[in-house]
């Protein structure tokens, strides 16, 4: 598949899907796979942090069906890991102070994921705050960066990247009401190579297009195409179109 450090490296923008596998209903995904033809989606994300009942698996054969599209676990614990799956976030929680989520789950889940044949993608993983306490938040048991400190998010990322992650992703959570800020997008972009991840309350075309101007690299969406599966073909669009403006420039 092609990696997300390639998208990096060529100058490029990529869009993802996030499905959570509590939510999504089997016409929805089969309506939104189809969408997908005509308006492409870089990656499927499949997961959350609190998944209640383990369909991973049925949602990834569902979307091999109808979608050659890479797909790539989202996981809120070991329990979560299916090797038919593309790849992993092996999600390091930096913004947190809560051992188990640094590396405790971690050295749970090694093991299998040795077996699973799964890409492994070392991310560190930053909650951001967004006004109201968000589900990742409750169950890790951490605080978030607070939303209107860029410099820390920025240290954050810094010294993520100085212990060998390899992704680094700004999350507002699921829903948020107000996504990740473009000046901390900015801040943590002027200060790390590795490519950025922004997700949570990206629910229009000009909040993905902020975020990409900043300097995300991969745009993540959820609640927003849940909601309405209009906004597939207005979130793919923005992200050709940037991309053909930065190819044309
Ligand atoms: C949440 O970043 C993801 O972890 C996506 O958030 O559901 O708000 O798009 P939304």
């Amino acid at each position: 598949m092609t990696t997300l450090r390639e998208y990096r490296l060529s100058g490029q923008k990529a869009f993802a899907v996030l499905l959570d596998p509590d939510k999504i209903e089997q016409n929805a995904l089969s309506e939104l796979l189809a969408r997908t033809a005509t308006y492409p989606v870089d990656f499927f994300l499949v997961g959350g942090s609190l998944v209640t009942d383990y369909s991973h698996k049925e949602v990834i054969t569902a979307i091999r069906r109808q979608s050659t599209t890479p797909i790539v676990l989202f996981p809120g614990n070991p329990l979560h890991i299916e090797s038919s799956a593309d790849a992993i976030f092996f999600l390091s929680l930096i913004s947190g102070r809560n051992p188990d989520f640094l590396i405790g789950q971690h050295v749970i889940a090694a093991p299998l994921l040795k077996k699973s044949g799964l890409e492994i993608l070392p991310t560190g993983y930053m909650v951001v705050d967004s006004g109201t306490q968000t589900t990742v938040s409750y169950i890790s048991g951490t605080m978030p960066l607070p939303h209107d400190k860029p410099g820390v998010a920025a240290c954050t990322a810094m010294a993520g990247e100085m212990l060998g992650l390899q992704l680094m992703y700004l999350d507002a959570g699921s829903g948020a009401r107000k996504p990740v800020s473009p000046d901390m997008i900015a801040a943590v972009r002027s200060v790390v190579d590795v490519p950025i991840i922004v997700g949570g309350g990206i629910n229009s075309g000009e909040k993905a297009y902020q975020a990409m101007k900043a300097g995300a690299d991969l745009i993540v969406v959820g609640n927003g195409i849940e909601q309405d599966p209009d906004l597939l073909p207005q979130l793919s669009t923005v992200v050709r179109e940037f991309n053909q403006s930065v190819v044309q420039a």
